[in-house]
């Protein structure tokens, strides 16, 4: 893929907790319902307030690797993008491509809504246990691809919550750029 320093300039891999960015949309790794959770989706609930549950219910839930948005309510970011991870199973149900697509997913959607920057988490390594290395590179190769592609987006985040997440996303970031 053809990248530049324009392109990494618009991508930062920070450590911290996505309820706090300050964004158009922050990505949530939801499930199935879309009505709730643990980990990111916990903690996005959380700080959107009751609001974010009265709007998820209204959306019919979602398919693994698709994408629905909804308004950021209490939380600093305007929108959030709810996509839905595959749980891992050792590789054998096309777990890669459905992790792929979420990213897409994801980016669709925040085209449509006029969003210019953007957060992500390491969506799928917490309870669905996609393995972290393999997961960082499939997430990067696609923000990667819609920078170079999508002029209009400033700003993608990926915001890793624990320190072996961050060690793999850098690692991951490393490894994609020096393939330049
Ligand atoms: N900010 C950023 N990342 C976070 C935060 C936070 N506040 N909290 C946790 N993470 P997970 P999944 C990280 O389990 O694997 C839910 O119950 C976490 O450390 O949240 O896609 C849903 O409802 C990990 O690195 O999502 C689904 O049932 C990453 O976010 C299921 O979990 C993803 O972990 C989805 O599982």
């Amino acid at each position: 893929m053809q990248t530049d320093s324009k392109t990494y300039s618009r991508l930062s891999i920070v450590q911290g907790d996505i309820t706090t960015q300050t964004v158009d949309a922050i990505v949530n790794a939801a499930n199935n319902s879309l009505l709730g959770g643990g980990g990111v989706d916990g903690a996005i609930h959380r700080a959107a307030g009751p609001g974010l549950l009265k709007e998820c219910r209204t959306l019919g839930g979602c398919e693994t690797g698709s994408a629905k948005i909804t308004k950021g309510y209490n939380l600093p970011a305007n929108y959030v993008i709810h996509t839905v991870g595959p749980v891992w199973q050792e590789g054998a149900n096309n777990e890669d491509a459905l992790l792929a697509k979420c990213y897409r997913s994801c980016f669709t959607l925040a085209g449509k809504h006029g969003i210019k920057s953007i957060a992500f988490p390491s969506i799928s390594t917490g309870v669905y246990r996609f393995p972290v290395d393999r997961a960082s590179r499939i997430a990067l190769k696609e923000i990667y691809h819609e920078l170079v592609t999508n002029i209009k987006l400033e700003r993608v985040i990926v915001i890793c919550f624990d320190n072996s997440t961050f060690d793999a996303y850098l690692s991951a970031e490393k490894e994609l750029s020096s393939k330049k």
